[in-house]
């Protein structure tokens, strides 16, 4: 899979190639990472890649011109077929089903946007998608860029172990992580839950299967409206509210 990613600042986004799962995939090239930086097409002597905006107010305007041909230039780093995906916060949020959509593509070019917006014209003229990470304020698309090119290297077949992969497709899907422990068995006056030392493999699943419906019936209900319980699930989530002391 080929990421061009649009940015003014390519050496920040460049980092998330650098390292760890994304570094490695890299390296092994089941994934690239081209840049095109709007900059390099600003004809003027200051290379003006924004202006103030027009009706007025703070901030200023990622201009059309240098953007666009920097668009069209990564276009040409990815295959037919790769569309052209915006990170700004008035998009659609990221979410895993996102994440796996994107995976299932030859490519992706990735515009980052600075400054208080982008043209409007330009996202109509070159635009497929606008995605955002959530509500809150970043200064700018990259680091919602480098996110969804580490969530979306990790679904790339052979990025993961086989264990990691595993884990990917569990029956846990849709629900908060349970609670991990590491030795030693005891820490600051803290013990490891009895079960996890037992031995006892089925219980320990069922302990954590618990632990997960539990923790995200308490931290995430919408995750546990949207999975719809079986008695056997519900069950399960009783004995951990029962354990915990939470009336339901
Ligand atoms: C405080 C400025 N805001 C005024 C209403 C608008 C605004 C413009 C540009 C807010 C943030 C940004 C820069 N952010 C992004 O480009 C961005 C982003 C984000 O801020 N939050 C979550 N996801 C994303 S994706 C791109």
């Amino acid at each position: 899979m080929n990421f061009a990613i649009v940015t003014l600042f390519p050496e920040l986004v460049a980092q998330v190639g650098e390292h760890g799962v994304v570094g490695r995939a890299a390296e092994r090239g089941i994934m690239s990472l081209g840049f095109e930086n709007p900059r390099d097409y600003a004809e003027d002597a200051h290379r003006t890649v924004d202006d103030r905006p027009y009706g007025g107010g703070p901030g200023m305007v990622m201009k059309y011109e240098p953007a666009a041909a920097a668009i069209d230039a990564a276009r040409e780093r990815v295959p037919e077929g790769s569309p052209v995906v915006c990170l700004t916060p008035a998009g659609a949020t990221f979410d895993q089903s996102v994440a796996r959509r994107y995976a299932a593509l030859p490519g992706l070019v990735l515009l980052a946007g600075r400054y208080e917006g982008i043209d409007e014209r330009l996202i109509e003229a070159k635009v497929d998608e606008e995605i955002s990470l959530g509500d809150y304020v970043l200064s700018g698309g990259e680091i919602a860029a480098m996110a969804v090119i580490d969530a979306v290297t990790r679904l790339l077949p052979g990025v993961l172990g086989d264990a990691e992969s595993a884990e990917q497709d569990s029956f846990m899907d849709g629900l908060l992580d349970c609670p991990h422990y590491t030795r030693p068995e005891s820490v600051a006056g803290r013990d490891v839950p009895a079960v996890l030392l037992s031995g006892d493999h089925a219980e320990i699943a069922r302990w954590r299967y618990m632990q997960a419906l539990g923790r995200s019936f308490e931290r995430r209900p919408d995750l546990i409206d949207k999975l719809e319980l079986d008695r056997e699930q519900r069950a399960l989530l009783d004995e951990y509210l029962e354990e915990s002391g939470t009336d339901k």
